[in-house]
């Protein structure tokens, strides 16, 4: 892990604007209750913590042509890119605390435009039950969680899909979804359309982890700039049962174990989220440790000296 970055800052985002169930809005303090900054430490890394961001509050409202909450969701995000952008700009490894994955949006636009400055290749791998590809036209919610993976490629509001000054802010191509579970048929159609490459839970089960991350990560060279967006419902829902929504017949521990580890291993991790925690569906805070355990192998925990 040479040339990953040894500074990192952590963003807590206190909202849970665009998720279906409340409490994610807690998602970072039970990040930090659990250790996070400590493990990180322990891996020899030096941290700061920046605090939390401000941002509306959550006035529960019923969808809107299609969306929730669309200018709280903007208001947090535009907040969260300039956030996310000044950290890389100072050379720091931020790590998102979320916080609703609508929040994937305000991050990956940053990143991408620091890969824009910087002549660096995105390379952007996406943990999730879900594939957050859902547009106002699709959603059956209204929920903006479940949408920014479109907005990122384009598809959705100008207000969203031209945070960061350029739109589309990434291009499918630079996305692998991985664990994938849970897509709804409108959604199903657009992310063929739109060429997503998605590493599905059928392909996990008759292909490997190994296999899989293999595939997912090749053509991470030394110019890519790797971006992880965890979203905690990634995992089984037996092992991790603080989140809004539950799919049934995830990752098992060890897998998520190896899926991070082999990341950690290009040792071209610059970004994280953590996202969709939800402590108010934990059990005594169980999941917030299972997330730190998990991204303490994403940088570089291993049980023995590794070669190479
Ligand atoms: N696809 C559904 C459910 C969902 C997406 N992301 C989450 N849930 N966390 C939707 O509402 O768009
Ligand atoms: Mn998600
Ligand atoms: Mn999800």
């Amino acid at each position: 892990n040479i040339a990953m970055q040894n500074d990192i800052s952590l963003i807590g985002v206190p909202t849970d604007i665009g998720a279906g169930a409340r409490g994610a809005s807690m998602g970072p303090e039970a990040l930090r209750v659990a250790g996070l900054a400590t493990v990180l430490e322990g891996q020899g890394l030096s941290v700061v913590d920046r605090g939390n961001l401000n941002g509306p509050a959550n006035p529960w409202q019923p969808p809107a042509e299609g969306y929730r909450h669309l200018p709280e969701v903007v208001a947090w995000n535009e907040s969260l890119h300039d956030a996310v952008h000044a950290e890389l700009a100072l050379g720091r490894l931020p790590i998102v605390l979320g916080g609703d994955h609508c929040l994937g949006l305000g991050s990956i636009s940053a990143v991408a435009r620091h890969c824009r400055e910087t002549g660096k290749k995105l390379r952007v791998l996406w943990l999730d039950a879900h594939a957050d590809f859902n547009t106002a036209a699709l959603t059956p919610s209204g929920n903006i969680h479940g949408m920014p993976v479109a907005l990122l490629c384009g598809m959705g509001p100008p207000e969203l899909t031209g945070i960061g000054g350029t739109t589309p802010a990434i291009d499918a191509g630079a996305v692998r979804q991985i664990g994938i579970r849970s897509v709804d048929p409108g959604e199903k159609r657009l992310v063929h359309q739109a060429g997503l490459e998605v590493f599905d839970m059928r392909y996990i089960d008759e292909m490997g982890m190994r296999h899989t991350m293999e595939q997912a990560l090749k053509g991470v060279d030394e110019q890519t700039h790797l971006h992880v967006s965890f979203d905690v419902d990634f995992l089984d829902p037996e092992i991790a049962p603080g989140v809004g929504t539950t799919v049934l017949g995830g990752p098992t521990y060890r897998e998520a174990q190896l899926c991070m580890e082999m990341i950690a291993d290009t040792g071209r991790l610059a970004s994280l989220d953590v996202m969709e925690l939800n402590p108010a569906l934990d059990v005594r805070n169980r999941t917030a440790e299972l997330a730190v355990d998990l991204i303490e192998s994403l940088f570089g925990k291993s049980t023995l000296m590794r070669k190479k």
